[in-house]
């Protein structure tokens, strides 16, 4: 025989149950889609020695890189960038070396450049860029020089997966599903990618002084499908 006890008890259990369920359901639905194994994805590999970095005054070893990976899965361009010392947490202060004054830098990014038409010479077509601030936020976005419109500065299109501040890697993605002829999926473009530290001064401008910059040489690079 089922008592009153019992009914609350069976009751209580399947309001539980159904609780469970809602909120697995939940994290399902808001959890990033980010892949559990992005290793796979990065399929690309360009190794990039030390001692070519660009670097007029101070030391910024974070803004050498020392591999850089691509991949594309699903929407997503996957960028890694490895770097041969943690990105520092704080500013970082630098003599004043004349002319530039001393000041602080800041500021650590990267882009990656393709020129995707067949046009003679290297111009950059589209830029994915990650910028970010020592110890503070990031911003990331797409830049495209050819169609002054509404995709002429796609702002959170892209997302920092791990690595920044402290690290000495970043791990990038960025939704490249509207970007249809800038991102030819199968076809060779050219590319490049830059490193690059730099300054801000008292107002929170940046001189550009001190601006430090590890190029990567990328080529010839085929964009996987
Ligand atoms: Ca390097
Ligand atoms: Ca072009
Ligand atoms: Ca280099």
């Amino acid at each position: 025989m089922i008592t009153a006890r019992m009914c609350r008890l069976i009751l209580l259990i399947v309001g539980v149950a159904l609780l469970v369920i809602a909120l697995v359901g939940c994290a399902q639905f808001s959890a990033p889609s980010w892949p559990v194994d992005y290793i796979p994805i990065l399929t690309d590999q360009f190794p990039d020695p030390a001692g070519d970095e660009i670097v007029p005054a101070g030391s910024y070893p974070s803004v050498d890189v020392t591999n850089l990976a691509l991949g594309v899965f699903e929407d997503y361009l996957y960028i890694r960038v490895d770097y041969s010392a943690p990105i520092p947490t704080t500013a970082q202060d630098v003599a004043g070396i004349w002319p530039a004054p001393a000041d602080s830098v800041m500021d650590h990014s990267f882009v990656l450049n393709l020129d995707v038409d067949a046009g003679p010479g290297f111009d950059i077509d589209v830029a994915f860029h990650c910028k970010l601030r020592y110890g503070e936020g990031y911003t990331i976005y797409i830049l495209n020089t050819v169609i002054p419109a509404s995709l002429d500065l796609l702002e959170g299109i892209g997302e920092l997966g791990e690595g920044g501040s402290g690290f000495d890697f970043l791990l990038v993605r960025y939704d490249v599903s509207r970007l249809g002829s800038l991102f030819p999926r199968g076809a060779t473009v050219s590319a490049n990618f830059w490193s690059r530290a730099e300054d801000i001064d008292a107002e929170g401008g940046q001189p550009g002084d001190h601006e430090a910059i590890d190029p990567v040489g990328v080529g010839f690079w085929t964009i996987p499908n």
